[in-house]
This record gives C-alpha cells, sequence and structure tokens, in this order.
C-alpha cells in the first residue's frame, strides 16, 4: 500500500470534488481518497499492483481533469 498525491487541475466546485473522489474510489486496490478543491490535490491510497499511480491518472483524465 502506497500514498500517491496527484496534481488535478480544472476542479472548480464540490461536483467536481465529487466527481474526482468516484473515479478513484472505484478503481481496484484504493483504500482511501481525499480530494481538496483548494490544494487542487488528489491523496491516494492504493495497493500499486492492482491500481497504480498511471491508473489514478488516467481515471481522472478520464473523467474530464488535468492530472499529474
Ligand atoms: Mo460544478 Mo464541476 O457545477 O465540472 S461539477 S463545475
Amino acid at each position: 500500500m502506497i500514498e500517491t498525491k496527484l496534481a488535478v487541475k480544472g476542479m472548480t466546485c464540490g461536483g467536481c470534488v465529487r466527481s474526482v473522489e468516484r473515479v478513484l474510489t472505484a478503481l481496484p486496490g484504493v483504500t482511501r481518497v481525499e480530494v481538496s478543491l483548494e490544494l487542487a490535490s488528489a491523496t491516494v491510497q492504493h495497493d500499486e499492483a492492482r491500481s497504480g499511480k498511471a491508473e489514478l491518472a488516467r481515471a481522472v483524465q478520464e473523467a474530464g481533469f488535468e492530472a499529474a
């Protein structure tokens, strides 16, 4: 289990935060998600053998946001 912090650009309201939380929480091996509008970030605890950093970023991008 590791913790990854992604920079997420493009979130402008609480609905965006919930969207990002939802797509990250849905990934296999994700056990904790904290998304901050103010910090433009998503902090995720995950089993990297099931979902790695690239999968996290891709899920956020597919939801319509920039992630790095
Ligand atoms: Mo808020 Mo985000 O109405 O795409 S959900 S701006």
